[in-house]
Formats: C-alpha cells, sequence, structure tokens
C-alpha cells in the first residue's frame, strides 16, 4: 500500500505551544477573572495528563480545588474562562510568539511537493490552529491542510482514537496509507486506537512516556543543518525526516 497521507497532532508536535503558549494563557484569563489560580510549569506537566482546555479546568478543581464554589451554572462559567483563554492565547501567536518546531515548514512543504494529503487532528481549539497556521506558514497556512479536525468535533478527545476516525472517514484513506505525527503517551494512545503508524518527536513535557507502540521516536523533525537524535526505532541513513524517510516508515510497518 502507497503512503497517501500524513495526520499532524499541532500542540507538542508542529510547536512547543504548552509550558510558554497555553500554560501562560490560561493563568491570564484566570487572573482576568479574579481567580488566584497559578499553574505553574510541574503542576501544568501533570495537568496535561487530561486534554483539551474546559476538561482541564475542571480537572484541576476536582483535583486541586475541591472547595471552589462552583457557580451555578458551571459549565457556563468554565466555557466562558475557556473562550478568554483562547482569546489571550491567538493574540500571542498572532504576535509571533510561538515559531514552529525545526523542520516542520520544511517538511510540510517536501510532502506537499510529493503530492502528500495533510490533516491535522487535534484536541485544540480551531481558533488556535489557524492563528499558529497563520503566523507560521503566512495567510494560507490552512490551505496546507486539506482537512482541519480540532476541538470539540468530536465527543470524546484524546487518548480516544475519535478524532483520527473521523479524519480517515472525511478522507476517505484507511489507516494504512497514512502515517501520524505524535508528541505525547495520551498522542499516540489516539493513533494506535485508529491502528496507526506513528512517528513520535518528543518535547520537556513527554520525554520520558511510553512511546513504545511508536515506529519511530525522534527529538525534532531536524534540518539538514540539525539533526535528529533517535530514541527509538531505526532512522537508516537519515539525519532528519524526509518524505523518503516516511516512505520507508510505511513500508516498513505495513508490509510484513
Ligand atoms: C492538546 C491539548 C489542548 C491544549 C489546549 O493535546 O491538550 O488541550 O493544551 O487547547 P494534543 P484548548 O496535542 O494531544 O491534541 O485550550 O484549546 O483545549
Ligand atoms: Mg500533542
Amino acid at each position: 500500500m502507497r503512503l497517501e497521507a500524513l495526520l499532524f497532532d499541532v500542540d507538542g508536535t508542529l510547536a512547543d505551544t504548552e509550558r510558554d503558549g497555553h500554560r501562560v494563557a490560561f493563568n491570564q484569563a484566570f487572573s482576568q477573572a479574579g481567580l488566584d489560580w497559578d499553574w505553574s510549569v510541574p503542576l501544568y506537566g501533570d495537568l496535561l495528563g487530561v486534554t483539551g482546555g474546559k476538561e482541564r479546568i475542571r480537572h484541576f478543581l476536582e483535583c486541586h480545588r475541591p472547595d471552589f464554589q462552583r457557580p451555578s451554572n458551571f459549565a457556563g462559567f468554565v466555557a466562558d474562562l475557556h473562550k478568554a483563554k483562547t482569546v489571550i492565547y491567538t493574540r500571542m501567536l498572532e504576535e509571533g510568539g510561538i515559531p514552529l518546531r525545526p523542520g516542520v515548514k520544511r517538511l510540510l512543504q517536501e510532502a506537499l511537493d510529493a503530492n502528500l494529503r495533510l490533516a491535522i487532528t487535534t484536541t485544540t481549539t480551531p481558533n488556535n490552529v489557524t492563528a499558529l497556521l497563520r503566523s507560521t506558514l503566512g495567510a494560507d497556512g490552512e490551505r496546507w491542510f486539506e482537512l482541519i479536525a480540532a476541538g470539540d468535533i468530536v465527543p470524546a478527545k484524546k487518548p480516544a482514537p475519535d478524532i483520527y476516525h473521523f479524519t480517515l472517514q472525511k478522507m476517505r484513506l484507511s489507516a494504512g496509507a497514512c502515517l501520524a505525527f505524535e508528541d505525547s503517551a495520551n498522542g499516540i494512545k489516539a493513533t494506535r486506537g485508529a491502528d496507526l503508524t506513528t512517528l513520535i518527536t518528543i518535547n520537556d513535557y513527554t520525554a520520558t512516556q511510553d512511546f513504545s507502540a511508536a515506529a519511530l521516536v525522534l527529538d525534532q523533525f531536524g534540518e539538514p543543518e540539525q539533526p535528529f537524535r533517535v530514541l527509538r526505532g531505526e532512522a537508516g541513513r537519515y539525519s532528519y525526516v524526509t518524505v523518503p524517510l516516511l516512505n520507508e516508515l510505511h513500508h516498513r510497518h505495513t508490509v510484513s
């Protein structure tokens, strides 16, 4: 079977958005709302175990502020807080606050040149994806991707495989024709739940997580002058991620 499409996670994979992006935006939204909650770098690492910003706020309250007096419309309260966070976060991106990770733009361009189909598969809010793609790839950034599957489009977020099933169905693809790109344990649970061969690029928050189900684990996609480090699997003669490496990886994992 030929490799036809690449499915990309956003947060942690395309860009290092969590520690200095989402986390900071959550804290600013809390402070704007007069709340004394402060998500430190290590606490946020624990909270990342729950994907989705609204879900993360609820989880924080259950585990860390069990005595918080919930307003009568609690769902609305969380939704409003999260909306304010999204405004702050997208403004940070519009100001060019967060770059793509090394090798991402080059690889996306190479993939398009090789006629591979591209999709985004993420739990983050659609506006966040748009803001990141526009600020890093240019005004037509979204058009690099055939499908942007994001946020509440499926009821169960990662580690559930739903967002990947949704994407495969929308693009009329079988899992065997794709490679998925993730950075986290929740991400790879979602891809493997949809039978997708997965390449992981780790980051500071996810470096010690279990990626035994990955086809390849790297520290980054890399560039000609900035080689990746292989943490698991076999990258052959390659020192940065290219379409020929992806074709080899796909062949190795789909042809037995
Ligand atoms: C990303 C997330 C998101 C972001 C925040 O997970 O968990 O919740 O942290 O985005 P993944 P929102 O990379 O596995 O998709 O606040 O917009 O939900
Ligand atoms: Mg991620």
